[in-house]
């Protein structure tokens, strides 16, 4: 569970159930993803990623990194989508979302998806897609410079400053993770509906949102047939439809 002391202690009084998050973020869409599931009522707190909004001293405030999502639940401060979404879960227990025969395999998926988030995710997402949408301006760079700690995020972000461009073996790395992890779901997905069997569970809410916008960057899913199968079930999810499509209705367009 990642919970935080927030230094911007603004969010320390708020009540109920809410959700700092930006429409393009696959790690927003998973917590809400989760939250309709649960039909759950939250306060939308939308930080555009495009304007930059999560460069200020008040986000930082809440979320030391300057990432989203970021979900504050009676005054406490949670970070981390993955995380986030077990907490959810655990939380708020029905419709449960746990797999109910193999927890630790569900887990181990959960886990999968933040451990490859900044070494095969974000430099695809970037480098296909998003990075001259995200460039930031001089004053930007200053500011992002000044706030970020986290030395991985500064890292990965001073790999596409000014005009730089991610090497070629950050992407065949970034590639080779991501082949590695898809053909793994391939093969889980053989005969199963969702990714642990019967039951939609948290699984499927960790890897949708890495399948919907790693699409929009022109990944090569038609050689997964199972993967396009899972796709098409979840597409008529009303999770799916207003936690993803409603705020960001096809990311191969942002
Ligand atoms: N491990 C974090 C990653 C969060 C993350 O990287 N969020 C992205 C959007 S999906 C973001 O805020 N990017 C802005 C940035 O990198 O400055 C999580 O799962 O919550």
């Amino acid at each position: 569970m990642a919970v935080i002391t927030p230094t911007n202690k603004s969010v320390e009084s708020l009540e109920g159930l809410h959700l700092y998050h930006g429409g393009i973020s696959n790690c927003s869409m998973r917590v809400r993803m989760t939250l309709i599931e649960k039909g759950l009522p939250w306060t939308s707190h939308h930080i555009d990623l495009k304007k930059k909004e999560n460069i200020s001293d008040e986000y930082f405030g809440i979320n030391p990194n300057g990432l989203v999502p970021t979900l504050v639940d009676g005054g406490v401060v949670h970070i981390e989508s993955n995380d986030i979404i077990d907490y959810i879960d655990e939380s708020y227990p029905e419709p449960s979302l746990r797999a109910s025969d193999n927890e630790a395999e569900m887990m181990e998926w959960l886990h999968l998806a933040a451990a490859i988030h900044v070494p095969a995710c974000k430099p695809y997402v970037y480098a296909y897609k998003i990075a001259p949408k995200l460039k930031k301006t001089a004053a930007e760079q200053q500011k992002y410079d000044e706030l970020q700690k986290n030395e991985e995020l500064k890292n990965f972000h001073s790999k596409h400053a000014g005009n730089k461009e991610f090497s070629t073996s950050d992407l065949d790395k970034a590639k080779a993770i991501l082949g590695a992890c898809f053909a793994k779901l391939e093969m889980t997905l053989d005969g199963r509906k969702w990714i642990m069997g019967d039951q939609f569970t948290l699984a499927d809410i960790s890897w949708i949102p890495l399948y919907f916008v790693l699409l929009g960057c022109g990944y090569p899913f038609d050689k997964f047939p199972n993967i396009t199968r899972w796709a098409a079930a979840f597409e008529g999810k009303k999770s799916y439809q207003e936690g993803v499509l409603k705020w960001c209705p096809d990311f191969s367009k942002v």
